[in-house]
């Protein structure tokens, strides 16, 4: 059911050879822009109308308004069940924890007496939050997405969900009692790309965000990128990955169990078993197959998911080759069940996150870790980190620097301009000196 990638024997090869080598699932943002952009732009002319027709097109729901009342959150909340409330409190205050000392706080130098650069910390005003509807109602990642925003002091927050034909018209009720458990009252039962576009164009009853964030679907990652450079944004998210660096010590156990845990998210989901040990690989096959078919999504995610050409056991000679392997590949999550797991994490360069030995699997972080589960998928983590309070903040540099602090530098400057042709630029400090360059 899950294939193998035999590396062994002969050197690795480096970079982007190696990556080739290893499995990916195809996740085409670029074919699919091209269909979200008269759906941005008709949000863009219509507003509100076009988000109550796609309503009605893509949800089977007949809106009257987008805007979700009040009430209707508090009575979302209401009828949560408490063990699922305690539970998502518990979640909500261990991310809080964690987000809370991710703030920073504003830093000057002195770059020389009397010229200095503070860099201060703005949050972003205005945040658009998506979660999406179907098969993936995630209330833990309304609050992934919500904690690091306000903890970060972010002070508008919109969340947008796809309205549900069964619960009249409104998004989920667990995404409405998750967003009253954590003060968020503004909410629109719009979906799919259409909810990027209400909160980068603004309409009529939602004004525009200055970001948006949150999972969801190819198309909900087609609208981000169509946006980029106008709003920000958090990542395209991608399907979910687990990669388990594992070695003889691993139990095979946990070990499928982890792996099928992320396959649950998605057909198109990715689990990665590197290890050196042919013993722990056949226990692992061996131990999937009865796990897989005690579990709930079998059919329609977890065995297309395992089967699929993203997901394979990758055998490597030995730790060092793994750990090559496992940072070619650049998992959104990895788990390291190895001898010693706490140094060979520390050894890891490239992962969206990463969980330490036996006591640490993924759906830990998924829920009640403290740590964030919005994470960069499709080999991104080469180059980007998961969502945090750094992820809403700006950081402005004030330069402040007296009249001798800029005649002490003048010269540079002047010269600089003239070098880059830019003599308008040297001109602008000369003007402040009666047009001869101090110290030259
Ligand atoms: N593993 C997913 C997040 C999630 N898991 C939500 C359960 N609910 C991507 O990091
Ligand atoms: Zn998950």
């Amino acid at each position: 059911m899950i294939s193998r990638i035999d590396l062994r024997g002969d050197a690795l090869p480096e970079g982007p050879a190696l990556r080739a080598l290893l499995p990916r699932a195809d996740f085409d943002v670029a074919a699919a822009l091209e269909k979200v952009r008269p759906i941005c732009e008709d949000v863009h002319h219509r507003g509100d109308a076009a988000l109550i027709e796609y309503a009605e097109k893509f949800d089977g729901v007949q809106l009257t308004r987008v805007r979700v009342p009040e009430t209707a959150i508090a009575e979302a909340l209401a009828g949560l069940d408490p063990v699922v409330r305690e539970a998502l409190e518990e979640s909500i205050r261990r991310a809080r924890v964690v987000h809370r000392e991710q703030r920073r706080a504003p830093h000057t130098t002195r770059v020389v007496p009397g010229g200095s650069v503070t860099e201060k910390w703005v949050p972003v005003e205005r945040v658009g939050l998506y979660a999406p509807g179907g098969r993936s109602v995630y209330p833990s990642s309304v609050i992934m997405n919500a904690v690091p925003a306000q903890e970060a002091g972010v002070e508008s927050m919109a969340l947008a969900s796809p309205p549900q034909k069964e619960f009249g018209g409104l998004p989920h009720p667990t995404i409405l009692a998750a967003c009253a458990l954590l003060g968020i009252d503004e909410v629109y039962a719009v979906g799919g790309a259409q909810a990027v576009a209400m909160f980068a164009y603004g309409t009529e009853t939602c004004a525009p965000a200055n970001m948006v964030t949150g999972p969801g679907n190819i198309w909900v990652a087609a609208a981000k990128r169509y946006f980029t450079g106008r709003i920000g944004i958090d990542t395209e998210a991608g399907p979910t990955e687990i990669a388990v660096l594992a070695d003889d010590t691993a139990d095979a156990v946990h070990v499928a169990s982890d792996l099928i845990s992320q396959a649950e998210h998605d057909p198109l989901a990715a689990a990665v078993l590197v290890t050196d040990s042919l013993a722990l690989a056949d226990a692992v096959v061996k131990e999937l197959e009865p796990q897989v078919a005690a579990t709930k999504h079998v059919e329609d995610r977890i065995a297309p998911a395992l089967a699929g050409r993203q997901s394979a056991i990758v055998l490597v000679d030995g730790l060092e080759e793994g750990l090559r392997v496992v940072d070619a590949y650049g998992a959104e999550h990895l788990e390291i069940q190895t001898a010693d797991a706490a140094a060979v994490a520390d050894r890891v360069k490239n992962a969206g996150a990463i969980f330490v030995g036996p006591w640490a699997p993924v759906s830990l972080g998924d829920y009640c870790a403290g740590s964030n589960h919005v994470l960069p998928t499709g080999g991104c983590a080469c180059h980007s980190s998961g969502l945090s309070v750094q992820s809403f903040l700006r950081g402005i540099h004030i330069v402040d620097y007296s009249r001798e602090a800029l005649a002490d530098v003048a010269h540079h400057v002047v010269t600089l301009a003239e070098a880059e042709d830019l003599p308008a630029h040297g001109a602008a400090v000369k003007a402040r000196f009666g047009w001869k360059v101090p110290n030259q």
